[in-house]
C-alpha cells in the first residue's frame, strides 16, 4: 500500500480538519498547540512531505533553506502570506498556497464591527457597565460618532475590501476606494475611485485597511498621510499591523486628530505597542477577523484541497508559487 503523505501541521486545527488529516495523511499534529521555534519546524519536518502553517510561523528564507528536500508543499492555513518567503520557496521548488475567499465574510464582520465600536465608544460602555462605574445618564454622556451615511475609504478594494464595502452599503455610506487598479463597474457598484492614497485620504471620514503587507505598504498610513484624513476620522485595521506606523497613529490618536481606531491586527503580535493599551479611543481586538466555528473550517478544508490536488499532481486553486 502506498503510504501515506507526511505532513507537519504547526497549530491546533478544528476538530473537523484534524480528522480530514488523519484519515488521508500523516499528519504530525499539535495538540498542544505550542508556537514552534525555527529549529524545531526544521527538526519536525525531517522526513515529512509538506507544512500546514499559520501566520504565526515565519517562513523566511533561512528556515525554507534549512528544510530538508522531501518536502513539496507548505499550503498555508490563512490568506495572508507574508509569513513565508515565496522567493526562497520558488527557488527550492517548493508549492505554496493559501485560502483566499473563505474568510472574507468574517474579515469583513469585525472590519464593521471595528467601524461600529471606534465611533460609538463600545469598550469603553462595556467596561462601565461591567465594572459597576456606570452612574449617571445625560444628554451628553458617551457621545460617539454616527457611522450611517458617513464616506467609507478602503485600501484595497479585493475581496475582503469589497465585502466591507457591500455592508458598509447597508449603512448608506458612500464608498470610495483605492486600489493598485481600478475596479470593472460591476464589481465597482458605484464606489468611487482614487488612483492615489493621497486623493482618497481627504475623502474618508471612516478608513478600512484591506491591503496586503509587502515591503510597498509597509508603515503605508504614516504621520503624513494620517495628517491627510479630515479631522475626527475614524482608522480601522484588519489586515496587517505592518501596514501602519504605530507612532504615528498613536499620537493622532492621543492628539485628537483623529476620533478613534479600531484595530484587530498589530506590529509584533502579541507583544503590541504599549501605547495602544492606554487610549480611552483605540477599540483593540486580538486578531480574530476569521475566528468564526465556520471560516477556521472552511480555511482548513480550503488548506487540505490545495494540499490534495498537489499530493494528486493536479493544479492547487491558490497556489501562490
Ligand atoms: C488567520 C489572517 O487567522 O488568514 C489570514 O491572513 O490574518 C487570519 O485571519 C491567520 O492568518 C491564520 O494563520
Amino acid at each position: 500500500m502506498k503510504q501515506k503523505p507526511v505532513v507537519v501541521v504547526t497549530r491546533k486545527l478544528p476538530a473537523a480538519v484534524e480528522q480530514r488529516l488523519q484519515r488521508d495523511y500523516a499528519p504530525r499534529l499539535n495538540p498542544e498547540d505550542r508556537i514552534y521555534t525555527a529549529d524545531e519546524i526544521v527538526a519536525l519536518a525531517q522526513g515529512a512531505d509538506a507544512i500546514i502553517p499559520c501566520h504565526t510561523e515565519r517562513l523566511n528564507a533561512q528556515v525554507i533553506a534549512r528544510l530538508p528536500a522531501g518536502i513539496r508543499a507548505i499550503c498555508s492555513f490563512s490568506v495572508g502570506f507574508d509569513h513565508i518567503d515565496l522567493q526562497a520557496a520558488r527557488e527550492r521548488g517548493i508549492s505554496v498556497t493559501n485560502t483566499p475567499d473563505v474568510l472574507s465574510d468574517a474579515t469583513a464582520e469585525i472590519a464593521l464591527l471595528l467601524m461600529l465600536g471606534a465611533a460609538r465608544r463600545a469598550h469603553e460602555g462595556a467596561e462601565l457597565v461591567r465594572t459597576a462605574t456606570w452612574r449617571e445618564w445625560s444628554p451628553t454622556y458617551q457621545l460617539g460618532i454616527q457611522v450611517t451615511g458617513k464616506r467609507l475609504g478602503i485600501i484595497g478594494m479585493g475581496r475582503v475590501g469589497r465585502v466591507v464595502a457591500k455592508r458598509a452599503r447597508g449603512f448608506d455610506m458612500e464608498i470610495h476606494y483605492h486600489n493598485r487598479r481600478r475596479l470593472d463597474p460591476e464589481q465597482e457598484m458605484g464606489a468611487i475611485f482614487h488612483a492615489t492614497l493621497e486623493d482618497l485620504l481627504p475623502h474618508c471620514n471612516f478608513l478600512s485597511i484591506h491591503c496586503p503587507a509587502t515591503p510597498d505598504t509597509r508603515n503605508l498610513l504614516n504621520a503624513e498621510r494620517i495628517g491627510l484624513l479630515p479631522r475626527d476620522a475614524v482608522v480601522v485595521n484588519t489586515a496587517r499591523g505592518a501596514v501602519v506606523d504605530d507612532d504615528a497613529l498613536i499620537a493622532a490618536l492621543r492628539a485628537g486628530k483623529l476620533f478613534a481606531a479600531g484595530l484587530d491586527v498589530f506590529n509584533n503580535e502579541p507583544e503590541i505597542h504599549p501605547g495602544y493599551r492606554g487610549l480611552a479611543n483605540s477599540f483593540l481586538l486580538p486578531h480574530i477577523g476569521s475566528a468564526t466555528r465556520e471560516t477556521r473550517d472552511a480555511m482548513g478544508f480550503r488548506a487540505l484541497d490545495n494540499l490534495d490536488a498537489i499530493f494528486a499532481g493536479r493544479e492547487p486553486r491558490d497556489r501562490l508559487v
